[in-house]
Formats: structure tokens, sequence, C-alpha cells
């Protein structure tokens, strides 16, 4: 198995915690998008996006962050990171889908890409609009994350699950991006390896 992953990424970590969770013999291609790796014939072939992470594992060819912890947990049943049972997986899919299309494209993403990505990728000054969206969104869907995990370790039910490293490996982002004015704080320990997701509270001005 080779992941092509950037590491200054957050969506990155969640990936990496997940193979060393895993204990996975997986070799690390780094892709360097300031330099423009991303836009590498090689590299275009495996992911026309021009985006990373991609996974290569046996000719199979896979895009998609929360697609790649899929693969990784479902290789790996009896971890139990991907559920069993029909109402779990739903609950899990869930989380994976809203860390997508809210958590990251609309607010935490989104932010991230107009402060630092947008200076490494070099398309551009910051748009004050955008930023400010992506601010009031986060307000709206960290108060969702709040709520789900208070009192709460896990996101799904009472164990460990990809939906953790998912939202987990992103949770880096708003602090490092929003800096004092938006600030969440959340007990992780992704980097060693396992994902813990514990009292999430948000501090907003
Ligand atoms: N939905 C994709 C998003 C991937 C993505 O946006 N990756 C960014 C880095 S965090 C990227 O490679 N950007 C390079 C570019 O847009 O040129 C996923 O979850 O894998």
């Amino acid at each position: 198995m080779k992941l092509y992953l950037f590491p200054p990424s957050g969506r990155v970590l969640g990936i990496v915690a997940l193979k060393n969770h895993l204990a996975l013999d997986c070799e690390v291609q780094p892709i360097d998008l300031g330099r423009g790796d991303q836009l590498s014939p090689q590299y275009l072939a495996l992911n026309p996006n021009k985006k990373m992470p991609t996974l290569e594992d046996d000719g199979f060819v896979l895009w998609e962050s929360n697609a790649i912890l899929f693969y990784m947990a479902a290789k790996h049943p009896e971890e139990g990171l991907w559920p069993s049972d029909l109402k779990g997986q739903a609950d899990v899919l869930r989380w994976l889908a809203w860390e997508s299309a809210h958590w990251d494209a609309e607010s935490c993403g989104m932010v991230a890409y107009e402060k630092s990505s947008k200076a490494v990728l070099g398309p551009g000054p910051r748009d004050p609009a955008f930023i400010a969206h992506g601010e009031q969104n986060f307000i709206r869907f960290a108060a969702v994350l709040n709520d789900t995990l208070r009192g709460k370790t896990w996101l799904v039910s009472e164990r460990l699950a990809i939906a953790d490293f998912s939202v987990g490996g992103t949770l880096d982002y708003p602090s490092a991006i929003c800096g004092s004015k938006l600030v969440i704080k959340a007990t992780t320990s992704l980097r060693s390896g396992s994902a813990t997701l514990n009292e999430s509270s948000v501090v907003v001005p």
C-alpha cells in the first residue's frame, strides 16, 4: 500500500493516525503542493483532481480522504473501526459526509484555504468575505460537534470508529487557522496513533 500525502494538511493527520493505529505496512510518498507535485503527469494519472491524498493498493487507486479511511479500516474488520451493523454504518457515514460537506468544505477547510492554502498554492489574495462566511459556518457546525460530544468520548456509540479519525484529524484546523478569534478545544490524541474526541468546546468571541 502507498499513500501520497502533503503532511502539513489536517486531512493527512487522520489518515496517518489510522495507518499507525492499524500498524499498516505502507509506503508514504510526499506530495509537495507548494512545488506543484500534484500537477505532474504521473500524479495526475492517479488523481485527476490535482489534490492529495491518494492511496494506491495493488493497482487499485483511491482518492477522497474519507474513502481512504474506509478502505484502510474495512481491510481490517477485526479492529471494528467500521461497524458491522446497519445503523452503526449509517451513523459513521453520517459523520464522514458531515465532515466533508460542512466541517471541511463550508467552515474549517474553507477558512484554511483562504488563510493558508492560498499562500502555498498561489491562486491570489485572501477573500475576506469567504473567510467571514466560513467563520459563521464554523460557529454553527462546531455547536453540533459540541452537543454530540458532551459527556462522550467518541462520535458514534461508545467506541472508536473512522468517524473519529476523520473529524479528529481536522480539529487542529480552527485553532491553527482562526487563531484567537475562534478556538475549538477538544482532547485529541491523534498523533500518538489513536483518536480520542472528548469534551469538545468552542470559544466564540
Ligand atoms: N475532498 C477531498 C479534498 C482534498 C483537498 O482539498 N486537498 C487539498 C489539500 S488539503 C489539495 O490537495 N489541494 C491542492 C489544490 O487544490 O491544488 C478529500 O477529502 O480528500
